[in-house]
């Protein structure tokens, strides 16, 4: 039996259900990117908003690419399982939020409807960093967006222009994906596929939020499936597994009204910057240190790689002493109490995150992660012996001889180890001219330390 509207009353007891009349809730947000994250992310957040009480949020889930996620949640009516896993075991919960999932390039035009349609007044997006289409840099690679078809910034672009003729309103566009600045990031790029009266009206009258987000999700397993297809007693192929912590920070900046996203804890705030750069730069660098490092140790999960005695001082000091040295923190963040809850959360054994996971789109990652941190801490005498340990891992990494890598750079990347030793390698990506230089431009004894570190293996 397969999860669905109709089945969905034989569930076992200790199953969470949405406490809300599902069908009465009109659409009024558009999903682009509905993978594992949103589903065990944003759509919750709704999910709470409407079984408090609030109406016409339900969602829209749009797949760019793949059609497994219609495959998963079509045949049950946008229905799925979030499990949440601790020591202390696993909780169901089934969220009610999306109502269905369209596949943009077998369904162009119902992506377009959805877009225009005037109860849709916000959009979010998952959308993975190499989503934004961005130069190892930072910008937007103008030339590869107006070269391609089917980018996020077709899609919102054509928005605005069809809102603009239909005379629907403006929208609120919420990235939240793990980028420095995603909202202008976002706003940049839709911008620079608009002129006219379009333009005028998108930099006038919409909004684009930046935002943080934040919960380990690992990919699905089949094992997860069957695992949760024996509580249900039925099968659920939409699944999601993840930890019980979760945190949203939103910029209080909406063109549009909004769910209560609060009820489920998201916080508005005038100005996210220091929870987004602590997120990106402890988290998430902590994570890709963890991924490069666990990866060439021979671990192939996050618990394990945490629990290693040479790569767990280097993820604390990377965290502790580098990253959040490079912060500037708000009034009352505290980076100590932050570095003990994110080891906590690395050390979830139940979790079953995948290093390869993490390790995937290096090139993306790196910037926002490591580069940014790299370039303040220089300029304020901080030692930064860990995260360069971290980024000679992810050099170590891509000459590829654990396989192959999983990369939009990956081919260029690997060209440069075949023509380059470790020394042209770091000049390649970190020199004057270097492919990263926009970021991060090492000096000479970075690059030696960097050579030594990559060497040393
Ligand atoms: C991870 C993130 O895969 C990755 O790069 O670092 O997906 C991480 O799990 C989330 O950002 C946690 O909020």
């Amino acid at each position: 039996m397969r999860l669905s509207e109709a089945t969905r009353a034989s569930l076992p007891g200790d199953v969470a259900q949405p406490g809300y009349a599902r069908r009465e809730q009109a659409r009024g947000i558009v999903h682009l990117g509905i993978g594992a994250f949103h589903r065990a992310h944003q759509a919750v957040y709704t999910d709470d908003a409407m079984a408090a009480g609030d109406r016409d949020w339900a969602i829209t889930g749009v797949s760019l690419r793949s059609r497994q996620v219609h495959e998963q949640l079509a045949p049950q009516d946008g229905l799925y399982t979030v499990a949440t896993r601790d020591a202390d075991g696993e909780r169901l919960r089934l969220i009610g939020a999306v109502r269905e999932v369209l596949v943009a390039p077998d369904a162009p035009d119902a992506v377009a409807a959805a877009l225009v349609a005037p109860a849709t007044r916000i959009v979010t997006l998952t959308v993975t960093e190499k989503g934004y289409h961005r130069l190892p840099g930072g910008g937007i690679d103008t030339a590869s967006v107006a070269a391609a078809s089917g980018t996020i910034y077709h899609y919102l672009s054509q928005a605005v222009r069809d809102r603009l003729a239909a005379g629907a309103g403006p929208m609120t566009l919420v990235s939240c994906d793990n980028m420095t600045d995603n909202g202008h990031v976002l706003r940049n790029g839709v911008v620079a596929l608009l002129d006219g009266a379009a333009r005028d009206w998108f930099e006038r009258d919409w909004a684009c939020p930046s935002t943080m987000v934040d919960r380990i999700v690992p990919a699905t397993t089949a094992a997860d499936l069957d695992g949760i297809a024996a509580r249900l007693g039925q099968r659920d192929e939409g699944a999601v597994v993840t930890e019980p912590f979760r945190q949203w920070v939103i910029e209080d900046r909406f063109a549009t009204d909004r769910p209560r996203w609060d009820v489920g804890g998201a916080q508005f705030v005038a100005d996210v910057r220091p929870y987004e750069t602590a997120k990106l730069r402890m988290l998430n660098g902590a994570h890709s240190a963890l991924a490069y490092l666990g990866l060439g140790a021979g671990h192939d999960y996050v618990h394990q790689a945490i629990a290693d005695p040479v790569v767990r001082p280097i993820v604390e000091r990377l965290m502790r002493d580098e990253a959040a040295a490079s912060l500037d923190a708000a009034p009352g963040q505290d980076l100590r109490g932050y570095a003990d809850a994110l080891l906590a959360r690395f050390a979830n054994p139940s979790l079953a995150h995948r290093l390869a996971q993490i390790a995937s789109d290096g090139s993306q990652k790196v910037g926002p992660r490591w580069l940014e941190a790299l370039t303040i801490n220089r300029a304020r005498g901080v030692d930064r012996t860990a995260t360069l340990t971290a980024l000679a891992g992810w050099l170590r990494h891509l000459r590829g001889q654990a396989g192959p890598i999983s990369d939009p750079m990956a081919d260029e990347l690997a060209a440069l180890w075949r023509a380059n030793d470790a020394r042209g390698m770091v000049d390649a990506l970190f020199g004057a001219e270097g492919k990263f230089a926009a970021r991060w431009q090492a000096d000479e004894a970075e690059r030696a330390m960097l050579v030594e570190l990559v060497e040393r293996t």
